[in-house]
């Protein structure tokens, strides 16, 4: 399985392209990358962080991968530095996807009710439109919302399921719970343990992992299962060992999940 993940180099923090490419790789996927920017930190909680967007590079660099006949069974994008990034992955999506490959688009927009630093409405409005041509989206509780517009995860739910086939809200606060929400033949929810606290880049763990699963062949359901599952053990493992969250999850160690689970295919 060749993967191309589409994403940020955050030289600190644990999160986008240094976190795909060990998740993937424990699923077993040879990992290509496309990094969308540099940035020497990510910008949830650190000051003074230094940003370069890669567009013309990007441009440069997929000119070059054509030479070379590259197609990937499944592209995954995550954080986007601009509008134009996400006109240009729609063109990635069309030059090097195979036919029958699988489009992931985590779109990552933000966290607790709030953009990230650098997003505003009409980045969120181009990135529903690169939602529209994705297989499976990752939004989380924020991202759904900003999507949608909508806070009640029901609808929220339906009104992703317009925009594609297979959305996911990573993990969401119901009256009844906390839950994963999703749909494949119909609208379901999946209980999650709710560990008090901030993580961050476990959006990033999550859908490294997941792609790294439905890359390898499993279906939907227990993809998300095994990945939700991963993603507890790093963020217990956090809790105790992470003192400033920032610096993101301390995962590598709950790699072995992953790698037990696509040893033999
Ligand atoms: O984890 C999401 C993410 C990815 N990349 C960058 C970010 C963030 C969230 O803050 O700043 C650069």
């Amino acid at each position: 399985m060749r993967v191309l993940a589409v994403n940020d180099l955050s030289c600190v923090g644990k999160c986008s392209l240094t976190v795909a490419l060990p998740v993937l790789s424990a699923c077993g996927a040879t990992v290509d990358i496309l990094p969308t920017a540099l940035l020497s930190t990510h910008t949830g909680g650190f000051e003074g962080y230094t940003f370069l967007g890669l567009d013309d590079e990007m441009r440069k660099i997929c000119d070059h991968w054509e030479t070379l006949g590259l197609k990937y069974d499944v592209i995954y994008s995550g954080y986007l530095g601009s509008r134009s990034q996400i006109a240009f992955v729609k063109e990635v999506k069309n030059r090097f996807l195979k036919s029958g490959g699988v489009f992931i688009v985590d779109p990552v927009l933000g966290d607790n009710f709030q953009f990230y630093r650098g997003f505003d409405e009409g980045f969120a409005a181009d990135m529903g439109t690169l939602c529209s041509l994705a297989d499976y989206i990752l939004p989380n509780e924020t991202e759904a919302f900003l999507l949608t517009g909508e806070r009640d995860l029901t609808k929220a739910l339906a009104k992703l399921a317009s925009l594609c086939p297979h959305p996911v809200i990573t993990g969401a606060n119901a009256p009844d719970g906390y839950f994963l929400y999703y749909f494949d033949s119909a609208a379901r929810r999946m209980p999650l343990e709710k560990i008090e606290g901030n993580f961050h880049g476990a959006g990033d763990v999550f859908a490294a992992a997941f792609t790294g699963c439905i890359g390898g062949g499993l279906p939907m359901r227990k993809a998300l299962a095994l990945s939700a599952k991963f993603c507890l053990k790093a963020i217990e493992r956090t809790a105790k060992e992470v003192a400033d969250k920032k610096y993101g999850m301390n995962y590598e160690r709950e790699l072995h999940i992953l790698t037990s689970a696509f040893r033999k295919s």
